[in-house]
């Protein structure tokens, strides 16, 4: 469980994340492609080249999810519903996936926040991202 002073921690570190998403994002991507190479296959359609356009606009993407998703963390339920569908029923992303992103983006999370990344930082967005892949994992079946 997150208590409050971990919400508002979230809330205002991806706020501050939001002018640099898509280095973020990208980042975590491009970690993920190339430490867990069979995550590479879901995405053949596009180009994740680094900085290509396609894996800059899609870490963007991914961190204002993840952004909007702080904000609305006592509704993740409902506010991921559309997202985790989309996951499950067209996308079809196998759930040990969503482990795999998120470890990247704490990494990425580290080495661009650097002294900010505190233990107690760290241990609230482990825990965000947990409740975040378990909401887009649920429908998987
Ligand atoms: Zn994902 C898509 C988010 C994970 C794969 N995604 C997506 C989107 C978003 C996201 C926002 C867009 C949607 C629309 O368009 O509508 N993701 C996300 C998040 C996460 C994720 C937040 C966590 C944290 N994904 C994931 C994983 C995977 C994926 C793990 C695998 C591996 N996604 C994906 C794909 C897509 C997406 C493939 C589609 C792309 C294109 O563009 O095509």
């Amino acid at each position: 469980m997150l208590s409050k002073l971990e919400k508002e921690l979230l809330v205002a570190v991806w706020d501050k994340l939001m002018p640099v998403a898509e280095d973020i994002g990208a980042d975590a991507l491009l970690r993920m492609f190339t430490t867990f190479p069979k995550t590479k296959t879901y995405f053949s359609h596009l180009d994740i080249s680094p900085r290509s356009d396609h894996l800059l606009s899609h870490g963007r993407k991914i961190v204002a999810a993840l952004a909007e998703g702080a904000r609305n963390i006592s509704a993740l339920t409902t506010t991921l519903a559309p997202l985790s569908r989309f996951h499950a029923y067209q996308l079809r992303i196998h759930p040990t996936n969503f482990k795999l992103l998120s470890h990247c983006i704490l990494v990425s999370l580290a080495c661009y926040m650097k002294d900010d990344f505190t233990p107690a930082a760290h241990a609230a967005m482990d825990k965000f991202l947990s409740a975040f892949s378990a909401v887009l994992s649920e429908k998987y079946r």
